[in-house]
């Protein structure tokens, strides 16, 4: 079935739709084992993975191909982190050509200026004018070809320091040009900003959480705040950062492989995850 009517469908019914971000096809797989309902393919973590700073540095074409390679790994929707939409409005319809083509279900854009930063960043966060956000968003939902695909708008107003008004006044524009959802995003060390959105905001359309600096927040909270969908944009690739840099240190520090050995994934379940047993079974059989 259409992963866009998969995830249009999702977001309808009742209950958190829980996202988890991939990086990378492996961690897709992860992901799709661990339960998620979609998968984000985040700018930061692929970015990262890259080696390179979420700063609009990858470009279009290079996000998407591991994007795509994301996508074919598994069978629940992706949702594409696409920045600021790689330009202006022309360059938005492209991408959503691009992206929706590659059979990715959504894709977010933000209201930042090229070439962005990433939102935690040390550095500026300048904002785009709200009319020529409203013109790519309004450019995205007349690139997409199938009505279940959807174009997620993001509001950068918090991180910029602009203030709840700014924001709210970005999200009724974003939500009248055709938005199909809205994150308000925010920096701050709770949920305390995205609460008080949340308790102004009449849910027009349903309300996605980033909750990367307010981890504390549950989602039964979110839930009660009425945000339907919650995305964990980066929980995976500090994991593995975290789990590779710490057996890296052991073995160097030991010697031996021998202690780490017990943390590590088997070989056996990296063969099966990959699909690379099934290969030899049918090999033998041939
Ligand atoms: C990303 O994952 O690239 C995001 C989310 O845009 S965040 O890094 O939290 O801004
Ligand atoms: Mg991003």
């Amino acid at each position: 079935m259409d992963k866009a009517f998969v995830l249009r469908r999702r977001v309808n019914q009742k209950g958190l739709v829980r996202v988890l971000a991939a990086h990378d096809a492996l961690s897709a797989i992860l992901a799709e084992e661990a339960g998620a309902d979609a998968i984000w393919a985040g700018g930061l973590g692929i970015s990262a993975s890259h080696g390179q700073p979420d700063a609009s540095i990858l470009t279009m074409s290079e996000l998407l191909e591991t994007t795509r390679w994301i996508n074919d790994a598994v069978s629940i929707p992706v949702i594409a982190d696409c920045d600021e939409g790689f330009g202006d409005a022309n360059n938005v319809a492209h991408m959503v050509r691009r992206y929706e083509a590659a059979g990715v279900a959504a894709v977010c854009i933000e209201d930042k200026l090229f070439p962005k930063l990433n939102s935690f960043a040390l550095g500026p966060q300048p904002l785009l004018p709200i009319d020529a956000f409203v013109q790519k968003l309004a450019a995205a939902k007349a690139a997409q070809r199938s009505a279940s695909f959807m174009v997620i708008a993001r509001t950068e107003a918090l991180i910029a320091g602009q203030g709840q008004a700014e924001a709210r006044r970005r999200a009724e524009a974003y939500v009248a040009a055709g938005a199909d959802a809205l994150v308000v995003h925010s920096k701050a060390r709770t949920s305390h900003e995205l609460a008080t959105f949340m308790a102004d905001w009449d849910r027009r359309a349903p309300m996605v959480a980033i909750p990367t600096t307010y981890p504390d927040v549950t989602t039964a909270d979110l839930e009660r705040m009425g945000v339907k969908i919650v995305i964990y944009a980066n929980q995976g690739i500090r994991a593995a950062a975290n789990a590779i840099a710490a057996a890296f240190a052991a073995i160097i520090a030991s010697g031996t492989s021998r202690h780490v050995e017990a943390s590590l994934l088997p070989v056996a379940d990296l063969l099966r995850l990959t699909g690379t047993d099934r290969v030899g079974s049918e090999r033998s059989a041939a």
